[in-house]
Protein backbone atom coordinates (compact mmCIF):
# COMPACT_ATOMS: atom_id res chain seq x y z
CA UNK A 1 0.00 0.00 0.00
CA UNK A 2 1.36 3.80 -0.69
CA UNK A 3 -0.10 6.35 0.61
CA UNK A 4 -0.50 8.78 -2.18
CA UNK A 5 -4.15 10.18 -2.66
CA UNK A 6 -4.73 10.67 -6.57
CA UNK A 7 -4.03 13.85 -7.46
CA UNK A 8 -7.32 16.37 -8.91
CA UNK A 9 -6.98 16.09 -12.58
CA UNK A 10 -5.92 13.22 -13.01
CA UNK A 11 -9.16 11.30 -12.66
CA UNK A 12 -13.20 11.52 -13.32
CA UNK A 13 -15.74 9.46 -12.03
CA UNK A 14 -18.51 7.78 -14.11
CA UNK A 15 -21.62 5.90 -14.59
CA UNK A 16 -23.73 3.70 -16.84
CA UNK A 17 -26.68 4.26 -16.20
CA UNK A 18 -29.70 1.47 -15.41
CA UNK A 19 -31.78 -0.17 -18.11
CA UNK A 20 -31.62 -3.42 -20.37
CA UNK A 21 -31.01 -1.80 -23.39
CA UNK A 22 -27.68 -0.01 -21.32
CA UNK A 23 -26.54 -3.74 -19.36
CA UNK A 24 -26.62 -4.99 -22.92
CA UNK A 25 -23.88 -2.35 -24.05
CA UNK A 26 -21.51 -2.30 -20.82
CA UNK A 27 -18.91 -4.24 -22.60
CA UNK A 28 -18.98 -2.34 -25.15
CA UNK A 29 -18.81 1.18 -23.52
CA UNK A 30 -15.71 0.21 -21.39
CA UNK A 31 -13.50 -1.17 -24.42
CA UNK A 32 -14.69 2.85 -26.05
CA UNK A 33 -13.41 4.31 -22.33
CA UNK A 34 -10.12 1.88 -21.79
CA UNK A 35 -9.61 2.56 -25.97
CA UNK A 36 -9.66 6.18 -25.58
CA UNK A 37 -6.80 5.82 -23.07
CA UNK A 38 -8.42 5.55 -19.79
CA UNK A 39 -7.49 3.23 -17.19
CA UNK A 40 -10.35 1.70 -14.69
CA UNK A 41 -8.93 2.61 -11.28
CA UNK A 42 -12.19 1.60 -9.03
CA UNK A 43 -15.82 -0.24 -10.46
CA UNK A 44 -18.54 -1.42 -9.18
CA UNK A 45 -22.10 -1.97 -9.88
CA UNK A 46 -24.59 -0.40 -7.63
CA UNK A 47 -28.29 0.15 -7.19
CA UNK A 48 -28.84 3.94 -5.88
CA UNK A 49 -31.37 4.60 -3.00
CA UNK A 50 -33.40 7.31 -3.68
CA UNK A 51 -32.12 9.42 -1.02
CA UNK A 52 -28.68 8.85 -2.86
CA UNK A 53 -29.92 9.86 -5.74
CA UNK A 54 -31.30 12.95 -4.63
CA UNK A 55 -27.81 13.84 -3.42
CA UNK A 56 -26.20 13.11 -6.48
CA UNK A 57 -28.04 15.31 -8.75
CA UNK A 58 -29.20 17.54 -5.83
CA UNK A 59 -27.74 20.24 -8.22
CA UNK A 60 -30.56 20.05 -10.40
CA UNK A 61 -33.05 20.03 -7.65
CA UNK A 62 -34.98 23.06 -8.96
CA UNK A 63 -35.43 21.55 -12.42
CA UNK A 64 -38.46 19.92 -13.69
CA UNK A 65 -37.30 16.78 -14.63
CA UNK A 66 -35.68 16.27 -11.18
CA UNK A 67 -37.72 13.30 -9.87
CA UNK A 68 -37.61 11.50 -13.18
CA UNK A 69 -33.92 11.75 -13.46
CA UNK A 70 -34.08 10.30 -9.54
CA UNK A 71 -36.42 7.52 -10.51
CA UNK A 72 -35.13 6.24 -13.15
CA UNK A 73 -31.43 6.45 -11.48
CA UNK A 74 -33.01 4.48 -8.76
CA UNK A 75 -34.43 1.80 -10.97
CA UNK A 76 -31.75 -0.45 -11.58
CA UNK A 77 -28.10 -1.02 -10.90
CA UNK A 78 -25.24 1.38 -12.55
CA UNK A 79 -21.78 1.06 -12.67
CA UNK A 80 -20.01 3.21 -10.91
CA UNK A 81 -16.27 3.91 -11.91
CA UNK A 82 -13.29 5.87 -11.45
CA UNK A 83 -11.67 6.52 -14.94
CA UNK A 84 -7.82 7.68 -14.83
CA UNK A 85 -6.01 9.86 -17.40
CA UNK A 86 -4.23 13.19 -18.14
CA UNK A 87 -6.90 15.81 -18.48
CA UNK A 88 -9.22 13.23 -17.41
CA UNK A 89 -12.49 15.49 -17.01
CA UNK A 90 -12.29 17.19 -20.27
CA UNK A 91 -11.49 14.33 -21.98
CA UNK A 92 -14.48 12.23 -20.93
CA UNK A 93 -16.57 14.79 -21.28
CA UNK A 94 -15.69 14.69 -25.11
CA UNK A 95 -15.77 11.25 -25.25
CA UNK A 96 -19.48 10.72 -23.93
CA UNK A 97 -20.66 13.39 -25.85
CA UNK A 98 -23.33 16.17 -25.47
CA UNK A 99 -26.50 15.61 -23.18
CA UNK A 100 -28.92 15.78 -25.65
CA UNK A 101 -27.69 12.98 -27.71
CA UNK A 102 -28.87 14.41 -30.98
CA UNK A 103 -26.02 16.97 -30.45
CA UNK A 104 -23.33 14.77 -29.48
CA UNK A 105 -20.74 14.09 -32.13
CA UNK A 106 -19.82 11.08 -33.95
CA UNK A 107 -17.65 8.40 -32.24
CA UNK A 108 -18.97 9.33 -29.00
CA UNK A 109 -20.74 7.03 -26.33
CA UNK A 110 -24.11 9.15 -26.27
CA UNK A 111 -24.09 9.44 -29.90
CA UNK A 112 -23.72 5.43 -30.14
CA UNK A 113 -26.05 4.28 -27.18
CA UNK A 114 -28.30 6.94 -26.16
CA UNK A 115 -31.65 7.49 -27.48
CA UNK A 116 -32.43 10.85 -25.86
CA UNK A 117 -31.84 13.57 -23.19
CA UNK A 118 -33.37 11.36 -19.99
CA UNK A 119 -31.57 8.36 -20.82
CA UNK A 120 -28.52 8.87 -22.37
CA UNK A 121 -26.40 6.17 -21.01
CA UNK A 122 -23.69 7.55 -19.25
CA UNK A 123 -23.18 10.07 -16.47
CA UNK A 124 -19.43 12.32 -16.51
CA UNK A 125 -18.20 14.55 -13.77
CA UNK A 126 -18.08 17.83 -15.50
CA UNK A 127 -15.32 19.36 -13.31
CA UNK A 128 -12.17 18.43 -11.48
CA UNK A 129 -13.79 19.27 -7.88
CA UNK A 130 -17.08 17.34 -8.62
CA UNK A 131 -15.10 14.31 -9.85
CA UNK A 132 -12.99 14.08 -6.43
CA UNK A 133 -16.99 14.58 -4.66
CA UNK A 134 -17.97 12.07 -6.78
CA UNK A 135 -15.89 9.55 -6.72
CA UNK A 136 -15.73 9.95 -3.06
CA UNK A 137 -19.35 9.26 -3.09
CA UNK A 138 -19.18 5.43 -4.23
CA UNK A 139 -15.46 4.30 -3.38
CA UNK A 140 -13.15 4.67 -0.72
CA UNK A 141 -9.50 5.01 -1.10
CA UNK A 142 -9.02 1.28 -0.19
CA UNK A 143 -11.15 0.64 -3.16
CA UNK A 144 -8.98 2.51 -5.72
CA UNK A 145 -5.86 1.61 -7.13
CA UNK A 146 -2.94 2.89 -8.84
CA UNK A 147 -1.56 1.35 -12.09
CA UNK A 148 0.67 -0.83 -9.49
CA UNK A 149 -2.19 -2.11 -7.81
CA UNK A 150 -1.59 -0.67 -4.95
CA UNK A 151 -5.00 1.13 -3.37
CA UNK A 152 -4.84 4.77 -1.82
CA UNK A 153 -4.18 5.79 1.51
CA UNK A 154 -6.23 8.69 0.94
CA UNK A 155 -5.04 11.84 2.72
CA UNK A 156 -6.19 15.28 1.16
CA UNK A 157 -7.31 15.66 -2.93
P1 LIG B 1 -24.71 15.91 -17.97
O1 LIG B 1 -25.14 14.52 -17.54
O2 LIG B 1 -24.39 15.94 -19.44
O3 LIG B 1 -23.62 16.48 -17.10
P2 LIG B 1 -26.61 17.60 -16.52
O4 LIG B 1 -27.10 18.93 -16.98
O5 LIG B 1 -25.71 17.53 -15.31
O6 LIG B 1 -25.96 16.86 -17.79
O7 LIG B 1 -27.91 16.73 -16.20
C1 LIG B 1 -27.80 15.51 -15.52
C2 LIG B 1 -28.74 14.50 -16.14
O8 LIG B 1 -30.08 14.95 -16.02
C3 LIG B 1 -28.52 14.32 -17.65
O9 LIG B 1 -27.49 13.43 -17.96
C4 LIG B 1 -29.87 13.80 -18.08
O10 LIG B 1 -29.99 12.42 -17.82
C5 LIG B 1 -30.84 14.56 -17.17
N1 LIG B 1 -31.33 15.75 -17.88
C6 LIG B 1 -30.68 16.90 -18.15
N2 LIG B 1 -31.46 17.76 -18.84
C7 LIG B 1 -32.65 17.14 -19.00
C8 LIG B 1 -33.88 17.51 -19.63
O11 LIG B 1 -34.03 18.60 -20.17
N3 LIG B 1 -34.87 16.57 -19.60
C9 LIG B 1 -34.74 15.36 -18.99
N4 LIG B 1 -33.60 14.97 -18.39
C10 LIG B 1 -32.56 15.84 -18.39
Amino acid sequence: MNNYAPKKGTFTFTMIKPGEENQENIGEILTMITEAGFRIQSMKMIRLRTKQAEIFYRHLADKPFFNDVVKYMTSGPVVAAVLEKDNAVVDYRKLIGATNPEEAEEGTIRKRFAKSTDRNVVHGSDSDDNAAEEASFFFSMGERFNSKGFCFFGWGQ
